[in-house]
């Protein structure tokens, strides 16, 4: 119960543009263990969406099964949800956004959801580039049922009950990226002002933005010999960028050093500013994300920022020409082509 604790009126609280607080964007109180990384992710999807003034109705919080899969009831509880199956959470979000895109989609899954039971799924949100954001929050081990090791654990990282593992990890960042994700991100739950502005810029992304967070389980892998730990995280960790996110029509106000900055503008108008940029990434070349995260792991530090972003991605809608409106929008008149069309089309079958 580390998050959030249950409530008091605070009449004096900010409003956003809405003129909803914080609190408007909160969800039950956690069952998490006291610690967990996976809260202070939910923590920093609320603080993100209370600052877009993003409507609480539109939006869809989808997730599988796990520890963090759980999250989405500790966070904006006046939205919708779909708590799915484990590792099937990409097929129902795909389906819930062809029916109706009128909806923000937040996927939260797990390294355990995600890397091994859902990857079939996984895989194919990516392809098709569905309009969401993805979130792994990423302890490297299967933490609600109790601490085995995940396909993303490293080698000879070792678990609070485990032996080193042996098995080469998959990256999921890597992966995302050649997979064609148009919009790829690492953090650290223990990184709020780096991971708000991320968050803030998945949802002004248009397609699939993957966000791959680690968070780590306090109660199974934040052991010494774990690389996915609180304090090897916070040794190991090292930062593509720093990353401000200016809404749609908001001037950026801070000014910075030449050379070190970089903004890109999303498609709705937004700017993401780029500041301390590593001088070997471009943001917008995949190759160089890939390499990038290999050099760093060769060295044994995590990359973390904003790695790989295409503004002008071609979403799902795009690519298949689908209706703007809602399927259960659409009257029969639209859906029902009539008898002359439907003879026409049987005789071209023909
Ligand atoms: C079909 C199916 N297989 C196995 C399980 C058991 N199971 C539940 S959660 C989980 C792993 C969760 O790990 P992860 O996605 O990393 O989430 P975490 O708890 O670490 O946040 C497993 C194997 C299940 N619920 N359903
Ligand atoms: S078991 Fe691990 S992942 Fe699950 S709530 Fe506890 S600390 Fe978080
Ligand atoms: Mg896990």
């Amino acid at each position: 119960m580390s998050y959030k604790i249950p409530g008091f009126r605070h009449p004096n609280l900010p409003q956003n543009k809405l003129g909803f607080t914080t609190k408007d964007y909160e969800g039950a109180v956690s069952t998490l263990c006291a610690g967990c990384g996976h809260d202070s992710i939910s923590a920093a999807i609320v603080e993100a969406c209370f600052e877009m003034s993003i409507e609480p109705h539109k939006v869809a919080k989808m997730s599988g099964i796990g520890c963090s899969s759980k999250t989405p009831t500790y966070f904006l509880g006046n939205s919708h949800g779909f708590n799915t199956v484990h590792g099937r959470m990409p097929s129902v979000a795909t389906g819930a956004n062809m029916a109706n895109r009128d909806l923000l989609y937040i996927g939260v899954s797990g390294d355990g959801d995600t890397a091994s039971i859902g990857m079939g799924q996984f895989v194919h949100a990516v392809r098709r580039n569905v309009n969401m954001i993805y979130i792994v929050e990423n302890n490297g081990v299967y933490g609600l049922t109790k601490g085995q090791d995940s396909a993303t654990t490293d080698v000879g990282s070792k678990s609070k009950k485990g032996e080193p593992n042996a098995l080469e990890p998959i990256d999921l960042c890597s992966i995302a990226l050649q997979l064609g994700a148009t919009f790829v991100a690492n953090a650290f739950s223990g990184d709020k002002p780096q991971l708000v502005p991320l968050i803030q810029a998945a949802i002004a992304h248009k397609g699939f933005a993957f966000l791959n967070v680690i968070s780590p389980c306090v109660t199974f892998n934040n052991v010494p010999g774990s690389t996915k730990s609180y304090d090897y995280i916070r040794q190991h960790m090292a930062s593509s960028n720093t990353v401000d996110f200016v809404p749609h029509a908001e001037e950026i106000t801070t000014e910075y050093e030449e050379g070190s900055s970089k903004n890109v503008t999303m498609h709705d108008g937004s700017v993401i500013n780029l500041q301390k940029m590593d001088p070997k990434l471009d943001i917008h070349s995949r190759r160089s994300a890939l390499a990038l995260i290999k050099d760093y792991n060769a060295e044994g530090k995590v990359l973390t920022g904003l790695l790989f972003v295409d503004p002008d991605s071609q979403e799902i809608h795009d690519a298949m020409n689908t209706t703007a409106t809602p399927l259960r929008e659409l009257a029969e008149r639209q859906l029902c082509p009539g008898t002359a069309q439907l003879e026409k089309i049987n005789q071209a079958l023909r």
